[in-house]
């Protein structure tokens, strides 16, 4: 797999952000005075603390004397936003920038690259993980979104399984779905199921596995790239 520059350098002037528990925190390395807005209407708000994030909108900041300098975030809010998700396997570590929390940040990744701060890579390895809603709620809808790019050792999982739990230990299968063939760069899969009412959720990706004859990459095993777990 041909390599990226992956080391994150953020430009000096930047605005850095972090999403944690549902809320935006904003930097730059000069400590300078920053404004944010919502829905791109309003008067703009100087930023003082994380701003939570109640429902799907864009979020524009900017430091309040160079607005040249700015970030724009197009949040999509869901079950599953904020919440804390655990990995069974880790991702690889040359595709982990936005770490685990970047699953369920509101945030998809970019449609054409898949080495920014949203997509994750995992590789040789299925993709498990938990998240806990923190309470008891319904859900009907698992979404996620799969980067393709074959000539580059990234393709599509073969399926997905989804499971619920009261306890966060003993789970039961809920629904499971192939992973429709797509020459799409990026894929967006839908498993629906019958609603259920659960605090816990755990989501089972296999892996595409061997790459196969005649393809770049035979008989290695395939990347698999998720940005987002999306649970309604
Ligand atoms: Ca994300």
């Amino acid at each position: 797999m041909p390599k990226l520059n992956l080391h994150y350098a953020p430009h000096l002037f930047d605005i850095a952000f972090e999403v944690q528990s549902g809320a935006v925190r904003l930097s730059n390395r000069q400590g300078q005075p920053m404004n944010y807005q919502l829905g791109g209407v309003g008067n703009p708000v100087l930023y003082h603390t994380p701003v939570p994030i109640t429902r799907s909108t864009l979020f524009d900041a900017w430091v309040a004397d160079d607005p040249v300098r700015s970030i724009e975030l197009d949040f999509h809010i869901h079950a599953a936003f904020g919440k804390k998700v655990v990995l069974a396997e880790p991702p690889h570590p040359n595709y982990q920038l936005g770490g685990t929390q970047a699953l369920s940040n509101g945030l998809f990744g970019s449609d054409t690259r898949y080495g920014d701060g949203e997509w994750l890579g995992w590789w040789g390895k299925d993709v498990v993980l938990t998240i806990d809603l923190e309470k008891a709620q319904s859900i009907d809808t698992l979404q996620m979104r799969f980067f393709q790019s074959k000539g580059q050792w990234i393709y599509l999982p073969k399926t997905v399984q989804v499971f619920f739990s009261k306890n966060g230990v003993d789970f039961k299968a809920l629904g499971s779905k192939p992973v429709p063939g797509s020459e799409e760069r990026v894929l967006a899969f839908d498993l629906t199921f019958k609603k259920k009412k659960a605090r816990y959720w755990k989501v089972v990706v296999q892996r595409y596995g061997l790459i196969p004859e005649g393809a770049q990459g035979a008989g290695h095993e395939a990347w698999v790239f998720v940005d987002e777990v999306v649970l309604r």
